[in-house]
């Protein structure tokens, strides 16, 4: 590819936008020019990029004129606001927050699952990444559910405070100092204090019952698997661990498949590392995916408790897969198959 593009990160300072312009210069992305943005709080601040200093700017109704790719992840609002904005000015947004996802104009993408989604940007100039908990789960599930057919899926999630962002990854690391201390932890962030305990809660109550973390988990993954026949149910929970979600999930098959089957098509497919080895406790865990890109499955057992069930535990990133380098993947599709020509 020998075009090069102006690409802004909305959202450049935060826990996300740092990995995304980290991904950015590791996968060598063709940028003429980079643009960061944030709020006026930041705006001169200087983030390194390619052995140069890029000051932060603030983000504004005209920050995305004559850029060509804009990656987002300044929030739900800043989306809703000024992903259209963005779009008007010939800029195609990649969205990473939730303002966008469920929008049935707008492509709800993860590369190594439905790629041919993305040439729907054109409907809004808008493509969605979707939720971490999502990617991380559809990833390891779509290849088997493409060779079985998957009628159901109970899964829940063991969630990493960096989710939250900066705010939450010192809160951790403050409230376990304090306790270890015998101090009083302060608690700004979460309900209920976070360090040594786990919280069955991530993001508002809805009136069903579920929290919106679990509802994305639903409505996004009967998107991106296009197939509203999939029952699945979703626990969310933050545990504190700083960075790397897990998740137990529980699926049962149309057709029948082994424990053998799952590792023999998991092995095979992109983005996935099967860690299986349980006779030397050998399994996936949130320290060893930290910093890495793939998805990783493990536990991969029979669910004796009914026909066709299958047990796994899936780990990822989830700055990384589950954000930035899931919304880089996308740009490159975008760069490649559609806007170099
Ligand atoms: P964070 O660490 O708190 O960072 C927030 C970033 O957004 C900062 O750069 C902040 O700038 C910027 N920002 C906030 N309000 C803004 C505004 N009105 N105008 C311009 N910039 C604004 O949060 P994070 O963890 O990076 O997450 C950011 C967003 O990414 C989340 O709200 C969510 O929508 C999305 N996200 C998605 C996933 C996923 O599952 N795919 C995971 C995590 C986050 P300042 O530093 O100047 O305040
Ligand atoms: O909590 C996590 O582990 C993931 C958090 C994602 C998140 C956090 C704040 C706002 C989102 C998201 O991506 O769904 C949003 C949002 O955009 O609604």
């Amino acid at each position: 590819m020998d075009k090069l593009f102006n690409v802004a990160v909305a959202g450049a300072t935060g826990a996300v936008g740092n990995q995304m312009i980290a991904c950015l210069e590791e996968r060598d992305f063709p940028i003429k020019n980079l643009k960061l943005l944030a709020t006026a709080r930041s705006a001169g601040k200087k983030i390194r990029f390619k052995g140069e200093e890029i000051p932060v700017e603030e983000l504004t109704e005209t920050s995305f004129s004559g850029v060509d790719i804009g990656i987002f992840s300044a929030g739900g609002a800043t989306s809703q606001k000024y992903g259209p904005v963005a779009a008007k000015d010939g800029c195609v947004v990649v969205d990473n927050s939730a303002a966008w996802r469920m929008d049935p104009e707008v492509p709800l993408v993860i590369p190594e699952v439905n790629p041919h989604a993305v040439a729907r940007y054109s409907n809004k100039g808008i493509i969605a990444n979707p939720n971490c908990s999502t990617i991380q789960m559809v990833v390891a599930l779509a290849p088997i559910h493409r060779k079985v057919g998957i009628k159901r899926i109970v899964v829940s999630t063991y969630q990493a405070v960096s989710g939250t962002g900066k705010k939450a990854i010192d809160e951790l690391h403050n409230q376990t100092k304090a306790v270890l201390d015998s101090l009083e932890p302060e608690k700004n962030v979460y309900p209920h204090r976070i360090a040594f305990n786990c919280l069955p809660q991530i993001d508002v109550f809805l009136e069903n019952g579920y929290t919106k973390e679990e509802m994305k988990m639903v409505n996004e993954t009967l998107k991106i698997l296009e197939d509203d026949s999939i029952g699945i149910t979703a626990t969310t929970v933050r545990v504190p661990v700083f960075f790397g979600h897990s998740e137990s999930v529980n699926i049962e098959t149309r057709d029948p498949i082994s424990p053998d089957e799952v590792r023999a098509i998991l092995e095979d497919a992109q983005g996935v590392t099967v860690v299986d080895d349980p006779s030397k406790s050998i399994y996936p865990m949130p320290i060893d995916a930290a910093g890495r890109d793939d998805t990783f499955v493990g536990r991969i057992r029979a669910d004796e408790s009914v026909p066709n069930g299958i047990n796994l535990w899936v780990v990822s990133d989830n700055i990384r897969k589950g954000a930035a380098t899931n919304s880089v993947q996308i740009a490159e599709i975008l760069a490649q198959d559609y806007l170099s020509k």
